[in-house]
């Protein structure tokens, strides 16, 4: 089976949000390794993220995260990356790297800190309106270690409440994102910690605020495509982080550890409508790359994103519905395997050809001699890193 034109016109519009903190050196609590190249700067990280566009034409804006890519001039920023082929997305808060965040944000009891909580997202607001940004993006490293250490039910309120004054401050053409996460940095009990909590608190906050989908935040085992489903029927699917994980948050390439659940996921994607021109849905990358190059990295990432996209836009729909509704159980697990099984590769990479862009990206970006001079010429200064 190869991939008819109706596919490959449906991704000519495919768009994958890079994050710069991708492009920083990042790594386990035992060890970071720093690599030769590695940006010093947000221009860098910008730089770079350039790249990965250049040679596959599917990461048109780069995310921020504040304070890590901290500067002077949001606007000149922007005229930066646009200089270099790119526009700046979504930018990300950060309260989980202060000492004052330490019993939590903007769910924490401490009215303090909660205050400057509220001030650092509002302050992220004001940038957003300087790069031209669509959606904030909230993580919250909240939560408990042990039972009992604080009420958990107020921190419920407190969290409303904040969301409520940042909300308020969000622009018409503005978005705000919660992303949830099970567990992790905090082991009894996390603030948002599933889709359910994040959709009743933004539900609870109006239209422009949707639920942010990471796909390294859940138990082993969860049905991560039933969620996209069912947070689509309820509109408030905003956005995802892929990424994929053996075990917990590991942040690795999209696609490189389960791939066949990369193709369930982006099956009930397209399915509910949170594909293409008008969706709602923002693609985003959150990942770290610990022991490989990262602009390579980025670009199996999104490449991965773009075939399993193929893949998934392949379904015989119409059969599969017939198939379903006569409860033929093989024949509808055969035709969406059909299409799970479909190699698009040889046909992207001629139909890449026919739009400019080299038929092997990865082999072209390792050509380009980029990788080498980025080594050569960034010597001194401090490299980025996750949380630098
Ligand atoms: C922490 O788990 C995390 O990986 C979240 O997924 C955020 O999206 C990301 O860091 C950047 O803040
Ligand atoms: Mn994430
Ligand atoms: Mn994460």
């Amino acid at each position: 089976m190869s991939i008819d034109a109706t596919t490959l016109a449906a991704l000519a519009d495919q768009a994958i949000e890079l994050p710069s903190w991708a492009f920083g050196n990042s790594g386990t609590r035992f060890k970071v390794f720093g690599t030769p190249g590695t940006p010093r700067t947000p221009e860098e990280k910008i730089a770079d993220a350039a790249q990965v566009h250049k040679y596959t034409g599917l990461a048109p804006t780069v995310a921020l995260h504040i304070p890590w890519d901290k500067v002077d001039d949001y606007a000149a920023l922007r005229r930066f990356a646009r200089d270099h082929g790119v526009d700046l997305g979504t930018i990300n808060s950060n309260t989980f790297q202060d000492d004052d965040y330490k019993f939590g944000s903007l769910a924490a009891t401490s009215e303090s800190a909660r205050r400057k909580a509220i001030d650092h997202h509002l302050e992220c607001i004001e940038i957003m309106n300087e790069t031209g940004s669509r959606d904030l993006k909230i993580w919250l490293a909240d939560g408990t270690n042990y039972p009992g250490q604080d009420d958990i039910r107020r921190r419920q309120d407190n969290l409303a409440a904040s969301l409520a004054e940042i909300y308020a401050n969000i622009g018409d053409d503005q978005r705000l994102v919660l992303e949830y996460k099970f567990f992790e940095p905090a082991f009894y009990h996390t603030d948002v910690p599933d889709w359910g909590t994040s959709y009743v608190q933004v539900a609870a906050l109006g239209e422009r605020a949707m639920v942010c989908l990471d796909t390294g935040h859940h138990a082993p085992g969860t049905n991560i495509e039933f969620i996209v489903a069912q947070l689509l029927r309820l509109g408030k699917l905003g956005s995802f982080d892929f990424n994929s994980r053996f075990y917990a948050d590991d942040d690795l390439i999209v696609g490189a550890a389960d791939p066949f659940q990369l193709f369930r996921i982006l099956y009930e994607v397209i399915r509910g409508g949170g594909y293409g021109p008008g969706s709602p849905v923002a693609f985003m990358l959150d990942q770290c790359h610990n022991v490989e190059d990262k602009i390579p990295g980025q670009i199996r990432s999104v490449l991965n994103v773009q075939e399993m996209t193929a893949r998934a836009l392949s379904v015989d729909t119409a059969a599969l519905e017939a198939a379903q509704r006569d409860h033929d159980v093989l024949l509808a697990n055969e035709i969406l395997m059909d299409a799970f099984y479909t190699d698009p590769r040889a046909d992207l990479a001629a139909w890449r050809e026919t739009r400019g862009l080299p038929a092997n990206p990865m082999k072209a970006y390792l050509a380009s001699g980029y990788q080498q001079q980025i080594a050569a010429d960034r010597v001194g200064g401090t490299q980025a890193g996750w949380g630098a």
